[in-house]
Parts: C-alpha cells; sequence; structure tokens
C-alpha cells in the first residue's frame, strides 16, 4: 500500500477486518517488518490518539518513530507555489517534504481543514503535497477531508460489537461551540457506504455533508426518527460544509445532543464517538458512562487500524 486516504486504498473490507482482528490477536508477531525502518508523523495539528496510538502500532511492528509538530520548533512552512516568501514563513514544503522523506520510509500527515478556502481544503492541499514530493508512502492521520484511521477503527469495533449481520448505524450531528472539519464524518459515511449495514444520517438543514462521501446513505432530518431501533449511534459535530456557509456554525440547538431519552428510542445501541469529545453537548454525563458506551475500546481499535495499514505500507516497501 502506497498511499492510505480513503477506504478505496483498503481494498476488500472483510479482508482488511479479519487482517485486523488476526493483528488484534497478534500485535507482535510482524515485528520483523519494522526492523530498520522509520516511521515520520507530521502533525499541523494536536492529537491524544493519533498520537499515541500510531507510534505504538509503529513500535508493535518494530519501527522507529520521529515525530514533527510543525507549529513547535519547525520553521514555518510556506504551502502556495509562487509566493514572494518575505513573511513569517522561513521555508517551502517543496523543499521541506522531500528533505523529511529522506529520514524515513513512512510518513503520516495530519493536517486539519483550515476552513480558509474551500478548494484548497477539499482539493486535500497540504496531504497531496506529501503524496506528491516525499517519495515515500504517505497516510491521512485525518487531512482536510477525511480520517480514515478513524473510521477502519470505528469498523472494527462495530464489527465486534454487533449482535445482528446488518446493524442500523446512525450518524447524528450534536452541537459543539466550535467549527469543526467535516473530515470525521465524511470518513465514516464513505466507510459505511461500502459495508451492506442499513445506515442513516441526520442533522439539522444546511448541515449536509460532500455527497461525494454520503452518496447512498439516507438522510433523515428528524433526529429521534432516525434514532429509532438504532444499533449503533455515531455522534459528531461537523460545521457546515454547503455554500455559501462553508466552516461555520449555523445552529448550537442542544436538544441535538445525545442523552438518555434519545437513547431509550434505539435498539438498546451502542454509543460511539471519535473523541476528543465535549460533554454535555455532544453527549450527556450518563450516556458515555453508561455500559452502551463503546467509546474506549473504539479508541483502542485506533492502535489496530494503524497497525494494519502501516503493516501494509511496509510489505510495499
Ligand atoms: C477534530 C475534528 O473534529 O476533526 C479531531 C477529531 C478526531 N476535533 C477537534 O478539533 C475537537
Ligand atoms: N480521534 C482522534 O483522532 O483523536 P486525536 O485528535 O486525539 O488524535
Amino acid at each position: 500500500m502506497k498511499k492510505f486516504t480513503s477506504v478505496k486504498d483498503i481494498g476488500d473490507l472483510k479482508k482488511a477486518v479479519n487482517e485486523a482482528l488476526e493483528v488484534k490477536a497478534n500485535r507482535f508477531g510482524y515485528k520483523h517488518l519494522g526492523s530498520n525502518r522509520t516511521l515520520l508523523m507530521v502533525f499541523f495539528n494536536s492529537s491524544l490518539r493519533t498520537r499515541l496510538s500510531t507510534q505504538k502500532a509503529a513500535m508493535n511492528l518494530g519501527m522507529n518513530v520521529i515525530v514533527l509538530d510543525v507549529n513547535q520548533g519547525a520553521w514555518k512552512l510556506e504551502t502556495e507555489r509562487g509566493v514572494i516568501m518575505d513573511g513569517d514563513k522561513a521555508e517551502h514544503m517543496l523543499e521541506a517534504i522531500p528533505v523529511m522523506g529522506s529520514y524515513c520510509d513512512v510518513i503520516g500527515v495530519r493536517s486539519f481543514a483550515r476552513f480558509e478556502n474551500k478548494n484548497a481544503d477539499y482539493n486535500e492541499e497540504i496531504l497531496n503535497q506529501f503524496i506528491n514530493y516525499s517519495q515515500r508512502p504517505v497516510f491521512s492521520m485525518e487531512a482536510a477531508t477525511g480520517h480514515p484511521l478513524q473510521s477502519f477503527a470505528d469498523l472494527i469495533t462495530i464489527e465486534e460489537y454487533k449482535e445482528t449481520t446488518k446493524p442500523k448505524v446512525v450518524l447524528t450531528w450534536a452541537p459543539h461551540p466550535r467549527a469543526l472539519p467535516q473530515a470525521v464524518p465524511n470518513s465514516f459515511a464513505e466507510w459505511m457506504n461500502a459495508t451492506d449495514y442499513e445506515f442513516i444520517i441526520t442533522h439539522p438543514e444546511g448541515y449536509e455533508l460532500d455527497s461525494k462521501f454520503t452518496n447512498g446513505a439516507t438522510i433523515e432530518y428528524d433526529q429521534n426518527k432516525a434514532l429509532e431501533g438504532a444499533d449503533f449511534v455515531y455522534a459528531k459535530n461537523w460545521a457546515a460544509y454547503t455554500d455559501p456557509n462553508y466552516g461555520k456554525i449555523l445552529s448550537t440547538d442542544r436538544s441535538w445532543t445525545i442523552n438518555s431519552d434519545k437513547m431509550k428510542l434505539t435498539n438498546n445501541g451502542r454509543f460511539m464517538h471519535c473523541l476528543p469529545v465535549r460533554r454535555n453537548m455532544i453527549v450527556t454525563d450518563d450516556v458515555i458512562e453508561s455500559d452502551r458506551s463503546i467509546v474506549i475500546p473504539e479508541a483502542a481499535n485506533r492502535e489496530i487500524s494503524a497497525q494494519v495499514v502501516l503493516k501494509r505500507m511496509l510489505e510495499s516497501l
């Protein structure tokens, strides 16, 4: 595997889940693969889970790991070509990326949507420069439009916890005080659409996502109706995608917060969230603490999704 940015890069999903379960049962069984190989993780944004789980996955595979927080201690990077660099940016990505590539065998990149230019975000201008200029396999650690390592971990988690062959999975928007990217819901929709689950998305009007990711899913504007009989409730906030409101907060309506009354509408459903989560905005304390909440095993599976991706990249070197 030379690139991991979308569900398309993982191939057959059943095969990928089986490989994940095998890796989970035998996480140190592939330690030879990463011997004398180096992973470089480049962070343009904060992270807890991605940073730790991906490093752990790399260590399970015997890799060395270098972490670069671009905003802490590195030169400020220019991303646009053709700019006269007389401002505060000391280095261009077009030099920095091949230099980074020269020190490692595999690169992970976290670069969120900046909400300054929708085309720049949706063309994945930062991630694609790493793909085009690093001469190394590159995987997304959440880029502007997707978070495939999260969705892969979510899929593994649903496969582990599902009680019917075709569970009903509901992605619900929930309120949040700051504008958040669409990367997590985009990827979740893309991955769920690639399964044979029943998949429904619910959000207030105006929060429609890019149909490139949601095509195939049912959209239901009535959250209570969407939640009826759900086996899995996947809560997430995102800012508006559609013009002219791209990147804006249109609602902070707390009647969309997932509470125990909402969970009563479900089929004794499991609660999921990628974390970090703001309690009593997205979900109430009692729901996230309940025995139906699987947010911790979901986060733990981030180590597994990362390990499958790294394993496949090492196998292709
Ligand atoms: C990020 C987001 O919503 O994309 C990361 C989630 C994994 N969340 C925040 O910035 C709070
Ligand atoms: N879910 C997730 O990617 O968390 P971090 O932002 O902490 O990495």
